[in-house]
């Protein structure tokens, strides 16, 4: 597929059940109302192959802890789309991880390919590859609660191209007191399998 058939076929395949997103406050067409303001903003990097989760104040988290109720305001963004990037508070933006710092930990990851490097594999990916997408959804059983809403999906998932200019935007309530994982649902080259983050969000 090409670049803008894989986007089409993921905003298809996931634009279409978005509507009644039980906690989601700006997803459903004609259902909008003015989201409050929110208790927590999480800034999410995606890159090949992984995650990165920062908070207002531009501290990392391996997982942050909110309470059932909460208002979260997810930004997420692609860590090649530096336009993107350039939008985001300054804090965040100086404590982003670069490239290098990413790639050392990630290779700690993910199992080596049978053939070539890692190395390799990343730059293939970051060629034919380039973009990513972000999915907020219960640990331990991908997809298995049927959707969203309770017990589902937190929000609809997010595409983030490798050249948006903007950083993409959902601001949802917590629902239910669970552990929620970060995973990528738009292939993205050999790391792709690897790229989730568990337990990202804690709801107490
Ligand atoms: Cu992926």
């Amino acid at each position: 597929m090409t670049r803008e058939q894989t986007r089409r076929a993921f905003l298809a395949a996931t634009t279409g059940a978005a509507v009644g997103l039980a906690g989601c406050l700006s997803a459903a067409p004609g259902t909008r109302r003015s989201p409050p303001s929110p208790d927590r903003s999480l800034f999410v990097g995606a890159f090949h192959w992984g995650f990165v989760v920062l908070t207002g104040d531009g501290t990392r988290h391996p997982s942050v802890t909110v309470s059932e109720g909460d208002v979260i305001q997810f930004v997420a963004f692609n860590m090649e789309a530096e336009t993107a990037i350039s939008r985001l508070p300054q804090v965040v933006r100086t404590h982003l991880p670069d490239h290098e710092a990413l790639e050392a930990a990630n290779d700690a990851d993910i199992p080596p390919p049978p053939n070539g490097t890692l190395a390799q594999k990343r730059a293939e990916a970051n060629a034919e590859y380039p973009d990513h997408s972000v999915a907020l959804v219960p640990s331990g059983g991908m997809m298995s609660g049927g959707g969203m809403g309770r017990g589902g999906m937190l929000f609809h998932p997010l595409f983030l191209a490798h050249d948006a200019t903007t950083p993409v935007e959902a601001t949802f309530e917590t629902p239910v007191a669970e552990e929620y994982s970060l995973e990528c649902l738009t292939y993205c080259g050999y790391g792709h399998p690897y790229m989730d983050l568990d337990d990202a969000l804690a709801v107490r």
